[in-house]
């Protein structure tokens, strides 16, 4: 039933993709090459940028909090953690540990006249914390923002260090939020904080991508089964960092990083279950450090195939035989696969329709290190994809967030503290 609703979504016409998932007839079919330029550095921490068809740019730091960046090039620091300093506002209950702190930022379709824009972030406001997003009003002159609305406040935190040795506070936290150009509503992934019960628990938020509208109500047609948390459009998810919809149908798909394995991209279907269940017990597990599987007894797959039979999957289809299958795993490796976005427009020739994707891995255990941008050609029904690496202008660093901008450009966030530009010609 999901992929009859899937064939229902919404396709404009002119910008629908062949059934092959080939750009639409009369395109070019080579790659763009690519021009590099700096537009801001010795950031702390960039982790998400939003844009306004000006060319305004708001940014989070991770452990200092929201800023924009007005046409003129001029920075203004808008809402400032605990602790952060030169910020027009700062709210002391936000807070970062770990993976968590600021991340996800997302400007509403509505901004001309509502003037809002969204931030996920990790706050104390709840014991023993949470993560939240916020709605906050932007003053006409960028200067400030107000009205701050927590539309969501339950998404789960991981207060504390685990037993197995992975995972400090903060761990597997989600935070990207995009806002879906077809339906218009806000998409929001969360992680699984290292907790076995929450990517499959019905009302337990994290691991999931949620579908809200501007007030966090649940979007209409999510599809999760009965018994679940209405917010829920899927589930079943570890730590998800890239979410984004492909021009034509607007389909979601996701990013995220796997256990030292399979990274996968995953088109999403509404009420889908993405598969991953780190519970003790389950599928032939047995107990597990801190009652957490998802580890377990994995560590060294990536080096050593003859061991893939052990896998804690990615995507348990033995258990869930219904569960979402990726579209692409990155050849069975974790390589720290961060954001992702679908290009659109000629200026990038056989990359028009095609998705980037952005990798920060560190290499540990064997693992090759990843520091790179791939490009996925995925097939129609999202099943199937092909990858080309990019050949990149600069050095590679750890890639953490990649939005294209309203001049068509992409715009990269790395972990050496810049947001770059990548033009294509
Ligand atoms: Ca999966």
């Amino acid at each position: 039933m999901n992929r009859l609703l899937i064939a229902a979504l919404p396709c404009a016409l002119a910008a629908c993709a062949t059934p092959s998932g080939a750009p639409p007839a009369g395109s070019q079919t080579t790659a763009p090459t690519l021009s590099h330029a700096v537009v801001l550095t010795k950031l702390d921490s960039p982790w998400d940028m939003a844009f306004l068809p000006n060319g305004t740019m708001f940014f989070t730091e991770k452990c200092l909090g929201l800023s924009v960046r007005q046409p003129s090039g001029t920075v203004v620091k808008l809402l400032g953690m605990k602790d952060a300093t030169g910020y027009a506002s700062t709210a002391s209950d936000l807070f970062c540990e770990g993976q968590a702190g600021m991340a996800g930022v997302a400007v509403d379709p509505g901004f001309a006249s509502n003037r809002f824009i969204y931030v996920y972030s990790t706050s104390s406001l709840t014991a023993p914390g949470t993560n939240r997003v916020m709605r906050l009003k932007v003053n006409d002159n960028m200067t400030a923002v107000s009205d701050r609305t927590d539309i969501v406040a339950d998404i789960q935190y991981k207060p504390r260090a685990s037993d197995h040795p992975f995972g400090g506070p903060g761990a597997h936290n989600g935070g990207r939020i995009r806002f879906n150009p077809g339906d218009g509503f806000l998409y929001v992934t969360t992680g699984d904080t290292h907790n076995g019960e929450v990517p499959q628990h019905p009302t337990l938020i994290g691991g999931k991508v949620l579908r809200i509208d501007r007030d966090g109500k649940a979007a209409p047609g999510n599809g999760a089964p009965a018994g679940f948390d209405p917010r829920v459009y899927t589930y079943g998810h570890r730590n998800p960092q890239g979410i984004t919809f492909r021009p034509g149908t607007n389909q979601a798909y996701t990013a995220e990083n796997g256990p030292w394995h399979t990274d996968e991209v995953t088109a999403l279907v509404p009420g889908g279950n993405a598969g991953w269940d780190p519970r003790p017990n389950r599928a032939g597990r047995g107990a597990c450090p801190d009652n957490y599987c998802g580890y377990s007894p994995n560590q060294m797959g990536a080096v050593d195939p003859k061991q893939r039979s052990a896998f804690m999957p990615m995507t348990d289809t033995k258990t869930y035989a219904n569960a979402m299958k990726p579209a692409w795993t990155n050849d069975g490796l974790s390589q720290g696969m961060f954001g992702a976005t679908f290009l659109s427009g000629p200026q990038w020739k056989g990359w028009n329709g095609r998705m980037i994707v952005g990798f920060g891995g560190i290499g540990i255990h064997g693992t090759p290190v990843g520091n790179r941008l791939d490009v996925l050609d995925i097939s129609r029904d999202g099943l199937t994809a092909t990858r080309t690496t990019v050949n990149l202008p600069m050095p590679a660093v750890r890639f953490r967030s990649l939005v294209q901008g309203p001049d068509g450009n992409l715009y990269v966030a790395n972990d050496e503290g810049t947001i770059a530009r990548l033009t294509p010609s």
